[in-house]
């Protein structure tokens, strides 16, 4: 194909509709994928996820096969794999001598880095296309960005809505208003009828890299089976089906809430399929806003959702390209403490965790709430060091890229930047968590405790983190309220929480 394109298409590119396939020939260029060392082993991935990533491929190449490309597929056990996007790139140069290699935009720094350093390196021009599957591109975000004292998504996500036209009603929000996430906040009762996600038996392709999975990453964290997750468009669409009928409606209500027994609630479960490329973001809001024109779901619930996709997905990531490779390394805490084991097991007496953390072994998902409030919050009262916080996140769960993962943990979870994604840190005592959940029934701590050895650990931890964090946060107008009640403590009680706080950090190490 002297005179054809080399067209590389990344593990989270898979749609149809990429900008690289739609600018390309089918009959003269020349699709590349490749299963690659790097890839799979630059955070120990959990073995869901992997199984996901190599199955969705798989059938994307068979699909891209069917539709007239030629497509050159390289497996991860393949006997020449060379390990790495740069070296497979050669090895196809060598074999093709294609006149361009041509790419959508990778998702990720790293990856980014290494498209880069083609041209010089192998002698040809590589056109790197904009990912217009994003609504916001990363120029205009940059441009969004200029100037402005705070970023914050609100404001954003009001421009995203006008430039979408969803769920507008001419020049004005539907319904009078932007956000209705006051209405989000509902506990859930046991007695709620909830049908979970849609399920997909395992074909002969996913069968085998189930098989390869099993084989190559033994010791990786995480259970591969039962895999039930979408690995087609087409699946993920009837999972997107099945989300708008009988989800969708309670989505908002229940945004919040946590049950031990009922893992999603009402949760979509569309976010892997998304990020891979298998359901396009704004076709997704579409079908959201017609379920809610239809009458088939009310507006906090429609409006939340499509939030969470034009609103956050799009602002954290103009969020990582504007501020990366300096982003990774923030640590506004200089919090160092190491990730305490049972993040890998699931094994502590503290209900809350156990259970987000069991969840996310089985099934390569914790809800935004679990993420935030339960692992996360955790993480930060008691010190962890952000890096190592960031890698557990990137390597657990199935939706996890670093453009989305990074901002979510580093600034949402732990305002390891100081406050660039949220105007106070997310910091809870045990209550916050009793409020939202059943977890606490279960517990050996008892969260009405404050102290002492039965105390709910969120409860001390909680106040020391803010005392030992007080140069940095006393100036803060929103804990000022905070600060306040601690003055007024008296100091055997001060004593108390930082003692039992103490002992629960010392439990850790
Ligand atoms: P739903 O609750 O059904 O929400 C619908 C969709 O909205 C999601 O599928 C997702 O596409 C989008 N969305 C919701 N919240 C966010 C958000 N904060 N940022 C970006 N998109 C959002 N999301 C990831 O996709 N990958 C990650 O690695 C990731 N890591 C996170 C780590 C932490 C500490 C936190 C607090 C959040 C993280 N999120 C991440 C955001 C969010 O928790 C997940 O997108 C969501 O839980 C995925 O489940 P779902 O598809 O059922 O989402
Ligand atoms: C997540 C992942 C994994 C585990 N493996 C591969 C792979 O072998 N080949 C591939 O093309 N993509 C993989 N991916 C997704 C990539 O990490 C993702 O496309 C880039 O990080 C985006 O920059
Ligand atoms: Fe979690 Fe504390 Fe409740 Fe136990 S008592 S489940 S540790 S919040």
């Amino acid at each position: 194909m002297a005179d054809g394109d080399l067209i590389l298409v990344l593990g989270d590119q898979l749609s149809h509709s990429l900008p690289s396939l739609a600018a390309a020939d089918s009959e003269r260029d020349r699709v590349l994928m490749a299963e690659v060392r790097d890839e799979a082993t630059y955070v120990r991935h959990h073995k869901k996820k992997l199984a996901f990533v190599f199955s969705a491929m798989r059938h994307f190449a068979a699909e891209l096969r069917a539709a007239g490309w030629t497509v050159d597929y390289v497996p991860l056990d393949a006997a020449d794999n060379s390990g790495s996007f740069t070296d497979e790139v050669a090895r196809a140069l060598e074999r093709e001598r294609p006149a361009r290699i041509v790419v959508t935009e990778p998702g990720e720094w790293r990856v980014r880095e290494a498209v880069e350093s083609w041209s010089e390196a192998f002698g040809l021009p590589v056109e790197v296309l904009e990912d217009r599957r994003f609504i916001c591109s990363r120029a205009a975000f940059e441009g969004w960005a200029e100037g402005r004292k705070q970023l914050r998504m609100e404001f954003f996500y009001r421009e995203m809505r006008r430039e979408t036209g969803l769920l507008m009603d001419g020049e004005e929000p539907e319904g009078g208003r932007w956000n209705f996430d006051a209405e989000n906040r509902k506990p859930a009762g046991a007695d709620l009828d909830m049908a979970g996600p849609a399920r997909f038996e395992p074909d002969a392709v996913t069968r085998e890299v189930l098989t390869l999975v099993a084989e190559r990453f033994p010791d990786n964290f995480g259970d591969l089976e039962p895999f039930w997750f979408a690995v087609t468009a087409a699946q993920a669409e009837a999972a997107l089906d099945h989300f708008i009928e009988t989800a969708l409606p309670t989505f908002g209500d229940y945004q919040d809430a946590m049950l031990r027994d009922e893992r999603f609630l009402y949760h979509s479960i569309l976010g892997l399929y998304i990020n891979a490329g298998l359901l396009d973001p704004l076709a997704v809001c579409r079908r959201v806003e017609t379920a809610y024109r239809a009458g088939r779901a009310p507006l906090n619930a429609a409006e939340g959702f499509i939030r969470q996709i034009i609103g956050w997905r799009e602002y954290v990531r103009g969020i990582y390209w504007l501020k990366m490779p300096e982003y990774r390394e923030r640590n506004f805490f200089a919090a160092s403490g190491d990730l305490p084991g049972f993040y890998w097991t699931g094994e502590t007496d503290m209900a809350c965790l156990e259970a987000a953390i069991t969840q996310t072994k089985e099934e390569a998902y914790a809800h935004h709430i679990q993420r935030l409030m339960v692992t996360g919050n955790f993480a930060m009262l008691a010190g962890v060091d952000p890096k190592q916080v960031h890698e557990w996140y990137l390597a657990v769960y199935a939706d996890a890229y670093e453009w989305v993962e990074l901002p979510n943990v580093l600034g949402m979870s732990q305002f390891a930047d100081g406050g660039l994604l949220g105007s106070k840190p997310y910091a809870a005592s045990g209550n916050y968590i009793s409020k939202m959940s059943d977890y606490c029934g279960a517990c050996r701590y008892d969260v009405k405790q404050k102290t002492g050895e039965k105390a709910c650990p969120f409860n001390p931890l909680y106040w020391d983190f803010l005392v030992r964090n007080e140069d940095k946060l006393r100036g803060n107008p929103r804990l000022a309220q905070v600060y306040r009640t601690w003055d007024r403590m008296a100091d055997e009680k001060k004593a108390a929480y930082r003692e039992s706080a103490a002992r629960v950090l010392e439990s850790l190490s």
